[in-house]
């Protein structure tokens, strides 16, 4: 381990000879970017041994292909699992700089919209803290997620750019560039054996540069990559239409590929279409399959061997042509029976599921794959007749399983369907919670479980432990060291001896403690960026995540008006309670762009009525990501985890929350409901509908017929949208009183009374402050089978076939 010295003296040196600068003129973000080569050094070391010993030991490797990766900043999370955080810090001092302002600066790599892109960055963590031979393959997009401001009330979208060509983490291996084919056509044609032999021609390159991310392991044992690729032209690029001397059409033809890693796509739980996507979605499949060719290579020459080596988890059917592509590589390029490849590929790949929502299942219009990927439609064409022959011999009585199996799917126009493709490409489909992994096989496609239930399982997601305790909340991890050794960072089942501490009332304070600090600070970070002063020891309410329907920020902010009317118009007093709202809303989201409006002009009425003072606050936080949450969630009394039942498939803000003391008020949803399982009931606030009742009200429509019932409270919280209290336009948010007046698909109304009762019994709660905090300690207790180590170790074990 470098000593404190050592470090001071390799910054000064990064500064002096990568970076061109003395100390004496450095800034905090130079200091950052010195710091971090410097940690990346010793990081590289721990790489070239992982590399040797994984060799060695002819690991089988897992790949991880994802289109999003939500990483969020780097400093801090590396130097812990590293090892060096006490030590940079004091270097950092002794340079004459304040650790945390270097921290501040970095950007975060904002890679992916939400919960999907987070888990993969969770994943990875836990893997390299496994010692699991793994990498993650994703894209390195130039624009991440798109920034929020909030400007008149209303969400505003500005640019994302993260800087990634200066990251200091990033290493380009330019000497590793891919070729990728794209577009042309396939000229039907024989081998000299006069085997079909169709020849994919006149495609044109996108050259796929490798960047890799060191993924450095809790201890700093085991370092494996994150691999982002980005998109480019090769130099000989159309060459042809430069010696036609048609310069501009080149270079446009340049500037166009370069653009398929230009930017992520904003819009989560919602399918683009857009030909740019499926590009985007090739792209990253065909260079990770170089990779994983290439890798094989090097460790044998038995191709059949493939899936006792190697395995590839698809998240979410958004990487699902890696299936096709495998397909294309075996047959014809290594000339594998197609019967053969078939084995290998679906030996090798899984999937996992990330949403029932209908309008996030990606399908693709068969004309764009035939313009884009004519072999890659030519090879799913085969594919699915193969199945549905196969499917027809074996259940000669059940005709109607074609069309709901088919990767087809037929009509005016005809479109693939990626979720079936990747489902029977796979040996194994998993969902993200139990209730969820049930709903796929139940609703999303019993047809598939029907023909083979041994392919469905459940992965129930988790969240690292590295990140949002130990690096979120310090006060906490401070707490637990003492408590129990610092054994729970790579073991979080220890929190469990933390149950016998509930009745130690010492303890109990301490918790109490650490809560009123972490409120304290995200006050002041809140007074300095939005100048909002708050009262820290009020109830924290907080309700952080995308903006949907589904996820109902309506639900919420729709009570926050029912309380203000009381307070204003019935005279009731509360105790201090603080609603925080954050979230973006995807660009072409309407009604979700609605939504935060609505929150916004609510916060604005609230706050600046006299009559509220001291007793209601709503903020909405602007510009939510993952450093905003490592401040939001440690400093939480109350978690909004209020999705309709059956519509979230997991959520893990849900986790963390609840791994930091925070009591949920949740429906029974996703995760929420294993979570309740292990704090307890008593330490949960249930409320509404469970899935099954959603789905008999919308059956019968009773859903929507819960306004004409009058009660008071709701009439009066949604007579108010359009009362000009909250606009004097009236019409604004017209589109959601008829929304939720007429058709209230994700039942808002029908669930108000349930949430407004445990709401009132949470509020009265958080009145008696010692059992309160007791009620916290236990979900603290309770949370450790959430670590995404204990996800990681189902996965290997279950899916993948590594590891015990
Ligand atoms: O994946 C998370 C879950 O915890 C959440 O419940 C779930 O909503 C989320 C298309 C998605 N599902 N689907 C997406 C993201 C981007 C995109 O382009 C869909 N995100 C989820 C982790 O399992």
């Amino acid at each position: 381990m470098p000593s404190v010295e050592e470090i001071k003296k390799s910054v000064i040196n990064k500064l002096r000879y990568s970076l061109c600068l003395e100390v004496e003129s450095a800034k905090n973000i130079d200091i950052f970017n010195a710091l971090a080569l410097t940690l990346r050094d010793y990081q590289l070391d721990g790489f070239f041994n992982t590399r040797k010993s994984q060799k060695k030991a002819k690991s089988k490797r897992l790949y991880y292909l994802s289109m999003e990766f939500l990483i969020g900043q780097s400093l801090r999370n590396n130097l812990m699992n590293v090892g060096l955080l006490q030590q940079a810090k004091q270097a950092v001092s002794e340079l004459g700089f304040d650790f945390e302002h270097i921290t501040a600066e970095e950007p975060d790599a904002a890679l992916g919209n939400g919960g999907l892109g987070r888990l993969a960055a969770c994943f990875i963590d836990s893997m390299a803290t496994l010692d699991i031979a793994a990498s993650g393959h994703g894209i390195k997009y130039e624009y991440g997620l798109f920034k929020q401001a909030i400007q008149h009330n209303k969400q505003v979208e500005q640019p994302d750019d993260w800087h990634s060509t200066h990251s200091p983490w990033l290493i380009e291996h330019h000497s590793q560039l891919m070729l990728i084919p794209i577009g042309g056509h396939i000229e039907e044609s024989e081998d000299i054996e006069g085997n079909y032999n169709p020849m994919w021609m006149d495609w044109k390159v996108i050259v796929g540069i490798p960047h890799d991310y060191l993924v450095t392991g809790y201890g700093g044992k085991t370092v494996n990559t994150l691999r982002l690729y980005s998109a480019g032209a090769s130099d000989s690029f159309d060459v042809h239409i430069f010696n036609r001397g048609d310069y501009l059409r080149a270079v446009s033809q340049k500037i166009a590929s370069e653009n398929i890693s230009k930017i992520l796509y904003p819009a989560d739980e919602i399918q683009s279409g857009k030909e740019l996507r499926l590009t985007q979605e090739y792209f990253l499949v065909a260079c990770t399959l170089r990779d994983i060719f290439h890798d094989y290579a090097q460790l044998s020459s038995d191709i059949t061997a493939l899936p006792d080596f190697v395995a590839i988890q698809l998240n979410d059917t958004h990487p699902a042509l890696a299936i096709v592509e495998m397909m294309r590589i075996l047959v014809d390029e290594h000339r594998l029976d197609w019967h053969r490849a078939w084995e290998i590929t679906q030996k090798t790949c899984s999937f996992t599921n990330h949403t029932l929502m209908p309008e996030a299942l990606e399908t693709w219009p068969v004309s764009l794959f035939e313009k884009l990927l004519p072999r890659h439609l030519q090879i799913i064409l085969e594919i699915n007749h193969r199945f549905l022959a196969e499917v027809a011999e074996k259940w000669p009585d059940k005709p109607h399983l074609l069309a709901s199996l088919s990767l087809f799917e037929e009509g005016w126009e005809k479109k693939i369907r990626m979720a079936n493709l990747a489902i029977v490409g796979s040996h194994k489909v998993n969902g993200v919670a139990k209730l969820h992994s049930e709903l796929i096989t139940q609703t999303l496609v019993p047809d598939f479980y029907f023909i083979t239930p041994e392919k469905f399982t459940n992965q129930t997601n988790g969240v690292t432990p590295r990140r949002w305790i130990q690096q979120a909340n310090p006060g906490l991890a401070t707490f637990l060291n003492r408590q129990l050794g610092n054994g729970w960072v790579t073991d979080l089942d220890k929190l469990q001896q933390l149950r016998k501490l509930a009745t130690d009332s010492g303890a109990v304070e301490e918790i109490q403690a650490i809560k009123l600090k972490n409120k304290q600070a995200l006050c002041r970070q809140i007074a300095f960026h939005q100048g909002a002063q708050l009262d820290p020891t009020a109830m924290f309410d907080c309700q952080v995540k995308r903006i949907h329907e589904y996820k109902r920020q309506l639900l919420n902010i729709l009570h926050v008006i029912h309380l203000y009317l009381e307070i204003t118009e019935s005279g009731r007093t509360l105790t201090p309670k603080v609603h925080l709202f954050a979230g973006k809303a995807a660009p072409g989201y309407a009604m979700a762009k609605l939504i935060v409006q609505l929150i916004n002009e609510v916060a604005k009425t609230v706050n600046s009525d006299p009559r509220t003072k001291g007793q209601l606050s709503v903020l909405f936080l602007e510009d939510y990501k993952v450093s905003l949450a490592e401040h939001i969630i440690p400093a939480t009394d109350l978690s909004e985890q209020i999705s309709t039942a059956g519509t979230e498939a997991s959520g893990t803000s849900n986790m963390k929350f609840a791994m930091n003391g925070a009591l949920t008020i949740g429906t029974l949803d996703g995760a929420n409901i294993e979570i309740r399982d292990a704090v307890g009931a008593e330490n949960f606030y249930l409320f509404g509908a469970n899935a099954d009742e959603i789905d008999r009200h919308r059956r019968a429509g009773s859903h929507n017929r819960v306004y004409q019932n009058n009660d008071p409270a709701i009439t009066a919280a949604v007579e108010a949208l359009i009362s000009g209290r909250f606009n004097t336009d009236t019409s604004v948010f017209w589109p959601i009183y008829q929304m939720l007046t007429e058709y209230d698909h994700y039942c808002h109304l029908l669930d108000f009374d349930s949430y407004r009762i445990a709401q009132s019994q949470a509020q009265a709660d958080f009145a008696q402050q010692l059992q309160w905090h007791q009620r916290a300690l236990l979900n603290i207790a309770n949370m450790g089978s959430f670590s995404s180590d204990r996800t990681i170790k189902g996965y290997a074990t279950e899916i993948w076939g590594i590891g015990s």
